[in-house]
């Protein structure tokens, strides 16, 4: 047997075949343990095939192991390749009579497939101040650190510009194996940028009235974010004589806020609303009073003494008053009653606000007079005499119907004796007579020398063109009058003690008058108001 084998063998020249089948050649596989599969045959009437032996890289041969014993049809080797890299495997395969053949082929071993996602710490949050409704932000750069990919895919899902809010922004790293990571960063744009304003012009404006409706304008606004930022500002509804300063404020819908100024003056009118020329400005706050042309019976500070009657027969016992129509002036009548009555048309002052310093203001005109002659005579810081011998404190001061005498009296008491009235004084040739002509007259009364003396102006408007001259001045320093107001029990209603037949009167009354005694007169644009004394 052996020999017939030998024999056989001796005739074997020719070497067994051998494929490797698996991997396939040029493939590509990952690092580690590869199956090596093949087949191996030897030739027609061979001496077989003994063993089929693999190596890699021409290193060592290690046998593979046979589908069976015997059986080298197919073949398998399990090889741990680690170097990463194209790789030899070479089969051979040798039969029993030592013939070898060989075949190979070239694998390349990769790294195994990467699953690891990047790690990614995305920059510090930001926080930007606005520089408009878009706002460009500086947003930095993410670490991003991968297993295997140095440099992997960083993106982010940021806007090109920044609206006023908060915007989380979502960065993304990507490795070269496709795996992802993310991580977020937060951009906030604030606005603590205050807007800006500027006032409206100043304004400067003349009023008549105590207070006076001034349209102040738009300041001009603008933020960098809120297009329509508020603006509100601290101005009254009406502005009164003098300076206000209104503070106009523009605030953001972030709530910054500006305030600009704008300086509101209002000087008083040199004229009175009728027209007629102050001689001295009036006093903010002060009391005022001017008649009610067209209807000064319902003037509820107006009266007249014996009250009015538009139709008054027998102006003895009550006051004719009536409207001149067209004219628009009034006429006021009281004659045929005894000397020192007359016309006499009160005024009373504002409640808690008496008359003090006062310019009194009337225009008038004499019909008739049968007393003549008598005077208009304006009566001043008075209190109501005829409730009470103590209200009878007053100064006159008057023109007389004929021209000539312009005077000034004052009164302490009531007393109805002709005690209580000072010394009149006065001076003469102050102008032609009056009758039948307009004239303006004014008394202007008020403290001076530190409250201590009593200052009494007449100025007269001769042809009523509303050119005044002062005619007549004094200043009451202690004027005496006969008796003694303290006998009546009178009381000094500054100092509290006991009247003094030298008082001055110092103080504020509740009522002022017009008047003229026995007279028939026609009249217009009474006022009183109290004004700023010149120092
Ligand atoms: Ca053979
Ligand atoms: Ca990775
Ligand atoms: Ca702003």
């Amino acid at each position: 047997m052996l020999t017939e084998f030998s024999a056989q063998a001796a005739l074997d020249k020719t070497p067994p075949s051998v494929k490797i089948l698996s991997p396939a050649a040029y493939s590509t596989l990952p690092q580690g343990d590869v199956l090596v599969q093949g087949s191996a045959n030897d030739n027609n009437k061979g001496s077989g095939v003994k063993l089929v032996q693999i190596r890699i890289d021409n290193g060592a041969f290690s046998n593979t192991i046979p589908k069976s014993t015997g059986d080298w049809s197919s073949w398998s080797s399990l090889q741990n390749i680690t170097i990463i890299g194209s790789h030899k495997i070479e089969a051979r395969a040798t039969d029993f009579v030592g013939n070898q053949k060989s075949n190979s082929i070239t694998i390349t071993i990769q790294q195994p497939p990467d699953t690891v996602p990047p790690s990614i710490t995305p920059p510090p949050n930001v926080t930007t101040e606005a520089t408009g409704t878009l706002t460009a932000a500086t947003l930095g750069t993410p670490i991003v650190i991968d297993n295997k990919d140095p440099s992997p895919a960083v993106t982010n899902n940021a806007p090109a510009f920044f609206q006023l809010e908060i915007t989380i922004v979502r960065w993304t790293a990507t490795d070269s194996a496709g795996n992802v990571a993310s991580a977020d960063q937060t951009v906030t744009i604030v606005d603590t940028t205050s807007p800006s304003i500027v006032a409206p012009a100043d304004i400067i404006l003349e009023s008549v009235d105590d207070f006076t409706i001034v349209d102040l304008g738009i300041p001009t606004t603008s933020d960098l974010v809120d297009l329509s930022p508020i603006v509100t500002n601290n101005a009254p509804t009406t502005f009164p004589i003098g300076t206000t300063q209104v503070i106009w404020t523009v605030t953001d819908f972030s709530g910054n806020s500006a305030s600009a100024i704008q300086t509101v003056t209002i000087n008083e009118s040199p004229t009175d609303s009728f027209g007629i020329t102050k001689i001295y400005p009036t006093k903010i706050g002060g009391p005022k009073w001017q008649m009610n042309s067209n209807d000064i019976l319902t003037d509820p500070q107006f009266s007249t003494i014996p009250p009015p009657n538009d139709a008054c027969a027998t102006p003895a016992t009550c006051t004719l008053l009536n409207q001149n129509t067209p004219e628009n002036d009034w006429h006021v009548a009281r004659v045929n009653v005894p000397v020192n009555e007359g016309i006499r048309m009160v005024v009373q002052s504002p409640p808690d606000n008496l008359w003090l310093n006062t310019e009194m203001t009337g225009y008038y005109k004499l019909e008739n007079s049968i007393y003549y002659p008598q005077e208009f005579i304006h009566v001043i810081r008075s209190g109501t005499p005829h409730s009470s011998t103590c209200q009878g404190y007053s100064y006159y001061a008057g023109i007389s119907f004929d021209g000539d005498v312009a005077k000034i009296q004052k009164s302490l008491y009531h007393g109805g004796d002709r005690l209580g009235y000072s010394q009149t004084s006065y001076t003469r040739g102050t102008t032609t007579p009056l009758d039948n002509r307009w004239i303006g007259m004014k008394t202007i009364t008020y403290n001076v020398n530190d409250n201590t003396a009593v200052k009494i102006e007449i100025w007269l408007d001769d042809l009523a063109d509303n050119n005044w001259r002062k005619v007549y001045e004094q200043t009451d320093n202690g004027w005496t009058v006969p008796g003694d107001p303290a006998n009546y029990g009178c009381i000094n209603p500054l100092t509290g003690l006991p009247g003094s037949s030298t008082d001055i009167i110092l103080w504020g009354g509740t009522e002022q008058q017009f008047r003229a005694d026995n007279a028939e007169i026609d009249f217009n644009s009474l006022s009183i108001r109290e004004i700023v004394p010149p120092q």
